[in-house]
């Protein structure tokens, strides 16, 4: 599995954050959205016609869009059937999540800070510690 990726994209934040909570092995494909604007090259084009990151492939699937990455990869891989239980009205809530948080309060966007790598809570379920940058 390959993510297509940029570290300071809370989008992409969101995807390693999942990959990394169901513990699946990725590659990661940085690409250089600044100053590079690699995103609008031909290249990752013929990828995604948008520009766009995250993308994932998963053997032949390219996907192209975090939250439909993440109801992917919970349906795919979570055998513990927990975070997109089959379940009609459970799904129906779990998308409204989804959906939700991409338009509004974008986690990604607010956790990513705190959680660069995406590695998530600690044993305690608390975010890694705050490393200050250097000045
Ligand atoms: N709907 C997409 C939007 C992703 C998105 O806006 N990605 C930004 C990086 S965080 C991007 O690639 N922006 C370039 C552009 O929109 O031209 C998703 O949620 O994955």
């Amino acid at each position: 599995m390959k993510l297509y990726d940029y570290i300071l994209s809370g989008s992409c934040y969101k995807v390693r954050l999942f990959l990394n909570i169901l513990g699946l092995e990725y590659d990661k494909a940085p690409v250089d959205f600044y100053p590079g604007k690699d995103h609008k090259k031909p290249d990752f084009l013929a990828l995604n016609p948008l520009g766009q990151l995250p993308v994932l492939v998963d053997g032949e699937l390219i996907l192209r869009d975090a939250q439909s990455i993440l109801l992917y990869l919970a349906s795919r891989y979570d055998d513990s059937n927990t975070w997109f239980p089959d379940n009609a009205a459970a799904r129906g809530r779990v998308q409204n999540g989804v959906a939700v948080q991409c338009r509004g309060g974008n986690v990604g966007v607010a956790a990513r800070p705190l959680d660069p790598e995406g590695i998530g809570l600690d044993s305690k379920g608390e975010l890694p510690p705050i490393v200050e940058a250097e000045p």
